[in-house]
């Protein structure tokens, strides 16, 4: 029935045939464009954290991406904490069957329960989200482990599939530990974390993410993994203000007076911050963005390594003994169109916020 309906309206439609101007035709363009999209299949690992829950909004918002699921890291809170602010989130999206799942609760080589930094806990809250308040979802977190879904997806999907980690690189480190050909059947990797040019924002050489576990950092590095690396020195380009998140509040949705709520909060966090900035960074969203917009940025592509000695504790750094070596794995984002991607993700997000 779908079939012949299509075919008669092919032939009804079709401009040439009836000889008729396409301007005339009643084409829902925004349909037939959102048809034309090949959305690739995405599993974010999130520290969820105000960044991370922006990078999920943005995830589910942009038309190229299928967000399938959510593997949750410990980092601005616990693990668990991730995933609760993930599956309340998307509950308030309305997106509860997107299922969550439950990754490492602290770095590789640590024995000792992980506790939040009282930093995280100044620029996210105590509860991770800005102290608001968000309604909790009706769904449980999924049983199976955030690394077996990241390698049962990439058998099941393969290129089709990209993962971006948005916290600390632990769970996509033990899952290529786990899966040595992991590195190799996922469409892109994509990590926010680490400073190549920039000082880091935990130390003067360290970025938050890659100081949660450099070792497994490193490891990820020197694996080979092919990775797009989004650091400080694009994502501190990037700054959402007030007058952003007023447009959000001015929708009159509950999404969007929860989210400029949030993000508030964060930009209050950067205004008394060290570096005075007027704006939050957008570290999360834009490597969401990045990995199905990769024109948003330029890259040098090098062979990477983490310092894990005191004196280069997490420092992100090329290898100089692999300069001339061939095949460098690591494509490090140095440059941003900053503009161009201010706009795609008010875009996205406005409309999101807008429905919901
Ligand atoms: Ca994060």
């Amino acid at each position: 029935m779908k079939k012949l309906i299509y075919i008669i309206s092919a032939i009804f439609f079709c401009a040439p045939c009836i000889g008729t101007t396409k301007g005339s035709l009643p084409v829902d363009t925004n349909i037939e464009a959102e048809k034309d999209v090949k959305k690739v299949k995405m599993i974010l690992d999130l520290d969820t954290g105000i960044d991370d829950a922006l990078a999920l909004a943005y995830a589910l918002a942009d038309p190229k991406i299928e967000l399938i699921g959510i593997v949750t890291s410990y980092g601005n809170v616990t693990t668990e904490l991730s995933a609760i602010n993930s599956l309340n989130i998307l509950n308030l999206l309305h997106k509860k069957e997107i299922p969550v799942y439950l990754g490492a609760d602290k770095a590789m080589d640590k024995t000792e329960e992980f506790v939040v930094f009282a930093g995280s806990k100044r620029i996210h809250g105590a509860n991770g989200v800005g102290d608001v308040e968000i309604a909790k979802s009706p769904r449980p977190v999924e049983k199976q482990s955030g690394v077996d879904f990241m390698i049962e997806s990439a058998k099941k999907y393969g290129k089709d599939l990209y993962i971006v980690a948005v916290g600390p690189t632990t769970n996509l480190t033990e899952a290529i530990r786990k899966e040595p050909n992991l590195k190799d059947m996922v469409g892109k990797f994509v990590i926010m974390g680490g400073a190549l040019i920039v000082k880091g924002n935990v130390s003067p050489i360290a970025e938050a993410n890659i100081r949660q576990d450099p070792a497994a950092a490193n490891e990820l590095f020197r694996s080979g993994t092919p990775l797009t690396m989004v650091g400080l020195d694009v994502t501190l380009r990037t700054l959402l203000t007030k007058k952003e998140t007023q447009v959000w509040r001015d929708l009159g949705t509950t999404s969007g007076k929860i989210f400029a709520d949030m993000v508030d909060f964060y930009i209050e966090a950067y205004i008394s911050g060290t570096h005075k900035l007027q704006g939050c960074g957008l570290h999360d969203p834009l490597a969401v963005a990045v990995a199905v917009h990769p024109e948003l940025v330029k890259t040098l592509n090098l062979h990477m390594q983490v310092g894990v000695t005191e004196k280069d504790w997490a420092r992100t750094v090329a290898i100089t003994e692999k300069m001339n070596d061939p095949n460098p794995n690591v494509a490090v984002c140095v440059d941003v169109e900053v503009e161009q991607f201010l706009n795609l993700f008010m875009d996205n997000l406005t409309q999101l916020f807008k429905a919901n």
